[in-house]
């Protein structure tokens, strides 16, 4: 056993294919990995992003993650570990599905992770942008638009994404992996959008962990869909809300979930336009299945 501390590294997983996982050691080594057994019997999956302790193998022979090492952060889509920095991209073409995003957005507040919004293929509809950030004005994230055609924006998104991991999320063909070949100079594969429609298939088909200066992004496979999974007391869903933030406390009731009481003061802002009515009324959808799941918690 004294020997094989002796040759214990730690380092961060960077991709996994199978049961297989790449770490790389901070001196930029990388070393081919599988997971002990005891991770399985402990319901524990090695994620892209995790901090781990492994013994490095010799050779052709594979090495072992020992350990890993207590998480920040754990998203289930995409699955990563440790992510400071969910960036939402999305764009014009193929539309924006709203309710994913607000999920994502749930997802990431729960976790304490920062939230950039990223808007893509800003050549295809310059307007795009500013649409986007009237609806998300009251949610605390920055807006950010780009152009991986015209490079338009590329330097303000390197800027947002300095400093912890940040983890690129969003529908399949919305740009994610150009944008961090044109950030990069990386050449990750791209696919066309009609050809994802006929082919019903993602281009990226897993999570992988870049790393460039200051900067540490993660490319994920797009995706559709995000079921709330946990199961969570509704009259919490609220607080994962900054855009409800101001009025907390000052609705008749107490507590008021914000979904039809009277005298309801986030109601009132939304008539007033302060907060965006689609943001309250995907709100109110998700309410609606915390609240089934929450029913149906000991069924
Ligand atoms: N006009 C325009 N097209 C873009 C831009 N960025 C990406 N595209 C195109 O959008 C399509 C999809 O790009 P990808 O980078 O493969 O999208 P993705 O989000 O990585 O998709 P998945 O890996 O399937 O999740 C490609 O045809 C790109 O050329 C942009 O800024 N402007
Ligand atoms: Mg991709
Ligand atoms: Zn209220």
């Amino acid at each position: 056993m004294s020997e094989a501390q002796n040759t214990m590294l730690s380092g961060t997983l960077i991709r996994g294919i199978g049961s297989f996982y790449t770490a790389r050691t901070p001196d930029g080594q990388e070393y081919t990995l599988r997971a002990k057994k005891k991770f399985r019997r402990l319901s524990l999956t090695p994620l892209t992003g995790d901090e781990v302790i492994f013994s490095p193998g010799s050779g052709e022979e594979h090495g072992w993650v020992e350990e890993i090492l207590p998480r920040r952060s754990v998203l289930i889509r995409p699955p990563a570990a440790n992510v400071t920095n969910l960036c939402l991209v999305l764009a014009p073409v193929p539309e924006p599905d709203y309710l994913l995003i607000d999920r994502l957005m749930v997802q990431a507040a729960g976790q304490g992770m920062k939230v950039t919004m990223i808007v893509t293929k800003l050549d295809l509809d310059p307007g795009f942008r500013d649409r986007i950030e009237d609806i998300y004005k009251t949610a605390s994230v920055r807006v950010i638009g780009v152009s991986s055609r015209t490079g338009e924006g590329l330097q303000d998104v390197r800027e947002a994404m300095r400093g912890g991991i940040c983890c690129l999320a969003g529908q399949s063909g919305v740009g994610k992996s150009t944008l961090l070949n044109h950030l990069f100079g990386l050449d990750l594969e791209t696919g066309d959008i009609s050809e994802k429609i006929q082919r019903g298939k993602n281009t990226t088909r897993r999570t992988e962990l870049f790393t460039s200066g200051d900067v540490r992004v993660l490319d994920s496979a797009g995706f559709s869909q995000l079921e709330m999974e946990e199961v969570m007391d509704p009259v919490l869903l609220k607080d994962l809300y900054p855009d409800f933030a101001p009025y907390e406390g000052t609705c008749r009731f107490y507590p008021c979930l914000h979904d039809r009481e009277p005298g309801c003061k986030v109601a009132e802002a939304c008539r007033e336009g302060k907060i965006h009515p689609d943001r309250l009324e995907r709100y109110r959808q998700l309410l609606g299945e915390v609240r089934d799941t929450w029913k149906t918690r000991y069924s």
